[in-house]
């Protein structure tokens, strides 16, 4: 491929990105009820610019239901084991609808007793974690959401796969504005971001993983053979182990180990589960909650009072631009989703 062929982009509204997404995952297969949550996650990448997250997902999506890895019309079922917990079985479904089908419940329970948690069970995952707690700190509460993936990265001190990517994210209520977010892989990067390498041919910093032989490596394609690197050293490494007991045995489900030997190298997403807990504020402060959640504030205020950036805050400029001016999308992307539905 050309330099120019490599970084051409089309202009696309997020009507229009939006359309695509829905259009494409229906023609690949998917129920009504989850194309539109699932579109609904890409189009929120693609307006927060965070590509590895957004339309490219397509073709993601479009293996997993290819490889049967995901069942495209399974209906979510909720219980509640609990009088604070809620689970959802995703039935083999996208977890997108998942989530959607618990989360009210979810927020109500968090009200009543303080803090609650929701189970997602039997899902396939490929998404960003952001757009929920971001959702439920939108509603008041205090958020952190966890899932495994596939056993792509080495621990610390290793150089052969056992964790998963697992993504950590928080989301905290700020009183008039965005909620203060942040979304993180426990690995040196999402893999999503090595793929966008592999695809734009360009090598990846000698940091973030490993080839097959457990050598240091720039080559995107040989990190993805290999295994990938945890951020932080020993310290993503422990939080990748948390990520496996807490989202996997915790809630009954699968590790990110257990996700790859289920998927049997038909290259679908991971399967397993997700753990979100919600904390109203109000549930340990009554009626000081409006002062305490006043104080939070100057500890933003002492982070970007010199110049340092809150997580999240990159997110919600790419939001204010692409709400009035759309987006930029890779053409070459465009062209491997309109060859996939050529093939649907
Ligand atoms: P990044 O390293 O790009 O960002 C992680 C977090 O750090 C974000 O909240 C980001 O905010 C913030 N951040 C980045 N740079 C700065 C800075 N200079 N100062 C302050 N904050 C900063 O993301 P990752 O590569 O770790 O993960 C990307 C996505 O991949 C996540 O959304 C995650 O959920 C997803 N993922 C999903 C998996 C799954 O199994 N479903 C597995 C692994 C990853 P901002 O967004 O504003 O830049
Ligand atoms: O980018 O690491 C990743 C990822 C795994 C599952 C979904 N995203």
């Amino acid at each position: 491929m050309s330099d120019a062929a490599a970084t051409a982009t089309v202009a696309m509204t997020l009507a229009e990105v939006r359309a695509l997404a829905r259009n494409v995952l229906l023609r690949v297969g998917l129920s009504s009820d989850h194309a539109h949550a699932v579109a609904e996650t890409m189009v929120a990448g693609e307006r927060d610019g965070c590509a590895s997250h957004g339309l490219y997902r397509l073709l993601v999506a479009a293996r997993s239901v290819r490889a049967g890895t995901v069942v495209a019309d399974a209906m979510p079922i909720l219980s509640e084991p609990a009088r604070a917990l809620v689970r959802v079985d995703g039935g083999g479904g996208f977890a997108q609808l998942a989530f959607e089908t618990g989360r009210i419940v979810l927020a109500d329970k968090a009200r009543r007793y303080g803090i609650a948690a929701l189970a997602l069970n039997h899902v396939v995952h490929f998404a960003a974690l952001w757009p929920e707690v971001e959702w439920l700190a939108g509603e008041g509460l205090v958020a952190l959401a966890f899932t495994p993936s596939h056993a792509w990265v080495a621990p610390a001190g290793g150089t052969r796969p056992v964790f998963g990517t697992n993504p950590i994210a928080f989301g905290w209520p700020r009183p008039g504005r965005e909620p203060f977010v942040f979304d993180l892989a426990t690995s040196a990067v999402a893999r999503g971001e090595i793929e966008l390498h592999r695809r734009a041919g360009k090598p990846v910093p000698d940091d973030w993983g490993y080839d097959a032989d457990g050598h240091t490596t720039t080559d995107a394609r040989a990190v993805l053979d290999g295994a990938m690197r945890t951020f932080g050293g020993h310290k993503g490494s422990a939080l990748a182990a948390m990520v496996e007991l807490i989202a996997g045995p915790l809630i009954g489900d699968l590790t990110s180990a257990e996700s790859l030997a289920a998927d049997g190298g038909a290259g679908g997403s991971p399967l397993g589960g997700e753990l979100i807990v919600a904390i109203d504020p109000a549930g340990f402060l009554g009626d000081q909650v409006e002062a305490h959640l006043a104080r939070a504030e100057t500890l933003f205020a002492a982070i970007e009072g010199q110049g340092a950036r809150l997580p999240s805050q990159r997110r919600y400029a790419a939001r204010a631009e692409s709400e009035v001016h759309g987006v930029r999308i890779p053409a070459q992307l465009l062209a491997d989703i309109e060859a996939l539905v050529a093939g649907a």
